[in-house]
């Protein structure tokens, strides 16, 4: 963009010349004689053979005088910068004189132009061709870039106004722009253009905004496409939709023997679906785009020849599985992936004395998957004016939940790799009990296993009455229980912080939510409770003073609300700056309740006992805990 910014200058410098009145009394100069107020000025030069009353007007072409550049006053030379402003306000675009003026008298004149207006895109829309995927619109296209002949490319069409150099830059934007993933640029002139995108086959599926930049030779410069969600006054930039094989069930989970509508939208003739199960397969994941999985179901193929312009329905059959978490794997005629998670709970909930609840609701909140086709995820990450949350949407990334592999697989694998069964449970499945009584009679421990940052008041409720009655709980992550959210329909509404209801999450979970740093600086927990619950570190090796992991991201802290007995573990010192230090905490209560906190996001994430991430002194603490915790 420096060159173009560049570049008017350079023009203007080229129109610019020297002009010498019909009088030879003065010469009057103005440089450059086109230029936009918007970017810059004119210099205006006067040199008079004597001293006079003189002045600078600004004069219409058929003689008005608009007003004063300079006013009257004795003087010689005048070397002045006009910023092509009478009265503070920029004047109409066109074409002026500028004249100097004595006492009924014009002594010199030159002519000016003024062009303060940016060029315009008019009937700007974008399209993948003649047959649109359902919800495509005039800014939304969706494409399928697999080189088969079918959307496999974006058009961006507008007329423009006046000559311009248009930029166009493709950008993947979740919650603000990164750097442009593409950039055209083209030296128009007035009518109509195309601007072609081809994304390569294998771009990342998602939204893309297109946003164009027009400018004039003189530097007017017209923006189509914020560089924030929540920024207003922009026109709206086309938007392309990369088509992967977005796939998401209808809900969060499943009994056996139920069925399931599994909604799925691809470009595709035919696709080949199968179920798996997550946490019991021993090869390890790389990327947070993937799911793995040991396999429940074989593979089975589905022709999809009548769905490849809109999304489609399909019916799935519950095996009568263990409960656990579970995903389709849908692959595409291309090689396309695509994964749709799924609980399986059990067939009655408190089948096992231990119930694992998976994040479902906190994972739709980091979700920016982009339904609405606006560039930007669907989430209050994205924009503070969001308030809502689509529980129903394919995730991001593949359709795998955010931040799975690092917050959430070690510990499905580690309750694989220890063989413990347990009730597994979504969000929402905590609220079938009907009171904290119930909930208590099923379980003797509830782990919360990943970050559950949203919670309803009937969850905060239950749970708070039961941990009363004297239930066992494990926070193996931070930030929980912070926002009330209500599901209302197929969405999550955000409401308030918990603490500022009355309810501060720490009188339930010993610790909470102190601070984020997106992970910037981690280091590792320091043993601090060592001596007064010695069986926690017990066979781990670690004493007092000792370290182990790197921990961070968010972290939580016990606070005057945390119970009067919450005993310090471990704490990772001063982690976020002087006193904004993470804790590990443990409590039990006079009714019995052994409550445990990791204080820190990715402690679940640590958990792994097998691999080269394995850390003896960790999955030993975990086991330590679960003995302690997993029994009344
Ligand atoms: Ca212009
Ligand atoms: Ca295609
Ligand atoms: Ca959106």
């Amino acid at each position: 963009m420096p060159s173009l910014r560049a570049l008017p200058l350079g023009l203007a410098a080229l129109a610019a010349g020297a002009l010498t009145s019909a009088a030879s009394a003065a010469t009057l100069e103005v440089v450059p004689r086109t230029f936009s107020p918007r970017v810059a000025e004119a210099t205006v030069r006067l040199e008079l053979e004597r001293p006079r009353r003189v002045g600078v007007a600004l004069v219409t072409r058929d003689g008005r005088r608009l007003g004063w550049i300079s006013r009257p006053r004795m003087r010689r030379t005048l070397t002045m910068r006009w910023s092509g402003r009478l009265g503070g306000q920029v004047v109409a675009d066109g074409r002026y004189r500028i004249e100097v003026v004595a006492p009924a008298r014009r002594l010199a004149a030159a002519s000016v132009v003024v062009d303060a207006t940016a060029p315009r895109l008019a009937e700007l829309d974008v399209t993948s061709g003649d047959r649109p995927y359902e919800g495509d619109g005039r800014l939304l296209a969706t494409v399928s870039p697999n080189r088969d002949g079918l959307r496999d490319r974006a058009t961006v069409r507008f007329r423009l106004d006046e000559r311009a150099i248009v930029t166009l830059e493709v950008y993947g934007a979740r919650r603000a722009l990164g750097g442009p993933v593409r950039t055209i640029t083209a030296a128009l002139g007035p009518g109509r253009h195309r601007l072609v995108w081809e994304p390569r086959p294998g771009t990342p599926p998602g939204t893309y905004i297109l946003r164009l930049t027009a400018t004039d030779v003189l530097g007017n410069r017209r923006l189509y496409g914020a560089t924030r969600a929540a920024a207003r006054g922009i026109p709206r930039a086309p938007v392309v939709r990369v088509l992967g094989v977005d796939a998401w069930f209808t809900r969060r989970s499943y009994a056996p023997g139920g069925r399931a509508w599994l909604v799925v939208a691809a470009d595709s003739r035919r696709l080949s679906v199968q179920i798996l199960r997550a946490g019991p397969e021993s090869e390890p994941t790389f990327r947070n785009d993937e799911l793995k999985g040991v396999v429940v179901t074989p593979p089975g193929g589905l022709d999809w020849r009548g769905h490849r312009s809109s999304p489609a329905a399909v019916r799935v059959r519950i095996g009568d599985w263990p409960s656990g978490l579970y995903f389709t794997r849908l692959v595409s005629g291309d090689g396309t992936v695509g994964y749709a998670p799924f609980v399986v709970r059990p067939k009655t909930l408190g089948a096992h004395r231990i119930a694992v609840v998976l994040p479902t609701d906190t994972w739709q909140a980091y979700n920016f998957y982009d339904a609405d086709g606006d560039g930007w995820g669907d989430t209050w990450y994205a924009s503070e004016r969001i308030a809502t949350a689509d529980l129903t949407r394919p995730h991001l990334n593949r359709g795998v939940p955010y931040r799975f592999r690092s917050y959430d697989l070690a510990f499905l694998r580690w309750l694989s790799l220890r063989g413990k069964e347990v009730d597994f449970l979504a969000d929402e499945d905590v609220e079938r009990f009907r009171r904290g009584e119930d909930l208590s009679a099923a379980y003797d421990l509830i782990v919360f296993a990943g970050h559950h940052e949203y919670v309803t008041a009937r969850m905060y409720d239950l749970v708070e009455r039961y941990r009363d009655l004297g239930g066992n709980l494990m926070f193996l992550s931070a930030n929980n229980f912070f926002w009330k959210v209500d599901r209302q329909g197929g969405r999550l509404v955000r409401r308030e912080l918990w603490r500022e209801l009355g309810r501060p999450e720490a009188q339930l979970i010993g610790v909470q939510y102190l601070a984020n740093d997106d992970g910037s600086r981690q280091a590792p927990f320091m043993v601090t409770g060592a001596e007064v619950l010695p069986w926690a570190f017990e066979g781990t090796g670690l004493e007092n003073g000792d370290t182990f992991g790197l921990y961070g991201i968010e972290i939580d802290a016990t606070s005057p609300d945390s119970p009067a007995a919450t005993h310090v573990l471990a704490a990772v010192p001063d982690v976020f700056g002087p006193g904004r230090s993470a804790q590990m905490t443990y409590y039990e209560t006079a009714a019995g309740a052994k409550v445990f906190a990791a204080g820190v996001l990715n402690f679940g994430g640590s958990v792994l006992p097998v691999g080269r991430l394995r850390d003896p002194a960790v999955t030993r603490l975990l086991d330590n805990l679960w003995a302690r915790l997993s029994v009344p």
